[in-house]
């Protein structure tokens, strides 16, 4: 269910009269839903994406229920990765949320959001943790926090074409899930119709993906490899699948160590979201 605000809301959200608003909507440049009774309603995720587009000055961001930057108050990449981290360590949802969402409406490309503000922060978390200086609750209520942030801007993407698929995940043995979220939603943005099948895949489910999906690109994310034997044997099979059905084959994840490389057989080897935008805007051609 999407959460619809009125055309007076918006107006006031964004300090423009409601009939600019209205003449927005009826131009299209927000797509707006009529009610049983004819009013315009918007959807609060179109208007997000509006505010990114235009980059739209925002007066009164608590009528959008959102933290919305006004100008010149962006956090940037380096101070939003520290800020970030602290507000997972404390679970301090709102902030994470504010700080993403601001680098987002600053317009960063979610790849470089990614790479690093967020992973940037959990690169923290983890030397943290390491030494005993965060607790394990404090890190998986901070990958938690961290997906529902993620999903939430995947609402705000526009429909990629469905022509265009991608499809992805990480194997057996490995638990990660914010890096296959990732590569779903930075693929999205660069165009793909792209859905991660998450996290824990047998190879042969995997194997099933491609034959049923027929994506233009399939990737894995290893992020922790409990059995090299097993997972090289794993990738040889996806290497087939991909190979036979002319799908491009995206590898990544900080377990790959270039011993692994050597010994597997992929498309693309990338080390950073940013490399994976890239790699979507080339299939398709761009
Ligand atoms: C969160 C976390 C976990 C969580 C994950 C929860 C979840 N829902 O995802 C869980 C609980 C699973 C976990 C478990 C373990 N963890 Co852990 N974990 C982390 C932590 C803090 C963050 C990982 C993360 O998601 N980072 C965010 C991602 C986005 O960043 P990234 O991995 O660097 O990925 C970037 C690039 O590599 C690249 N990339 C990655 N994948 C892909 C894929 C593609 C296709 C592309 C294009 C690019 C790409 O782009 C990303 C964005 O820039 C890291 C610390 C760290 N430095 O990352 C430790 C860390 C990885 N964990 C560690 C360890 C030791 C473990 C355990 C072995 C602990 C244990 N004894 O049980 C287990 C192994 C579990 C398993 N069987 O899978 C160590 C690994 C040390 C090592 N060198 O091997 C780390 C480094 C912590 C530390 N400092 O010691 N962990």
């Amino acid at each position: 269910v999407k959460e619809l605000l009125s055309p007076k809301q918006v107006a006031r959200a964004i300090g423009v009269s409601e009939s600019s608003l209205k003449r927005w909507c009826d131009q299209g440049l927000i797509p707006v839903i009529r009610t049983a009774g004819g009013h315009r309603k918007l959807p609060i995720d179109d208007v997000i994406r509006f505010l990114r587009e235009r980059q739209h000055k925002v007066v009164s961001p608590e009528v959008l229920r959102m933290p919305v930057r006004s100008e010149g108050s962006e956090i940037g990449l380096a101070r939003g990765r520290s800020a970030f981290m602290e507000a997972l360590i404390t679970g301090n949802e709102m902030l994470a949320r504010r700080i993403v969402l601001d680098l987002y409406l600053a317009k960063h490309a979610i790849s470089v959001i990614c790479d690093e503000a967020i992973s940037g922060a959990f690169h923290d978390i983890g030397e943290l943790w390491a030494c005993q200086s965060v607790d394990v609750y404090q890190e998986r209520r901070g990958c938690e926090i961290t997906l529902r942030v993620l999903y939430e801007i995947r609402r705000t993407q526009p429909d990629p074409d469905p022509g265009l698929k991608a499809c992805g995940g990480t194997l057996e043995g490995d638990q990660y899930s914010l890096t296959t979220t990732m590569a779903e939603l930075v693929l999205r943005e660069a165009g793909l119709d792209a859905v991660s099948l998450g996290s824990w895949l047998p190879v042969a489910s995997m194997v099933h993906a491609i034959e049923q999906t027929k994506p233009k690109l399939f990737w894995i994310s290893a992020s922790h490899i409990g059995d090299p034997v097993q997972f090289l044997r794993d990738v040889k099979a996806l290497s087939e699948a991909t190979t036979l059905h002319g799908v491009a084959f995206a590898v990544g994840g900080r377990a790959l160590t270039n011993d692994l490389l050597n010994q597997m057989t992929y498309t693309r080897y990338c080390e950073s979201m940013q490399q994976l935008a890239a790699l979507g805007q080339f299939v398709q051609g761009k």
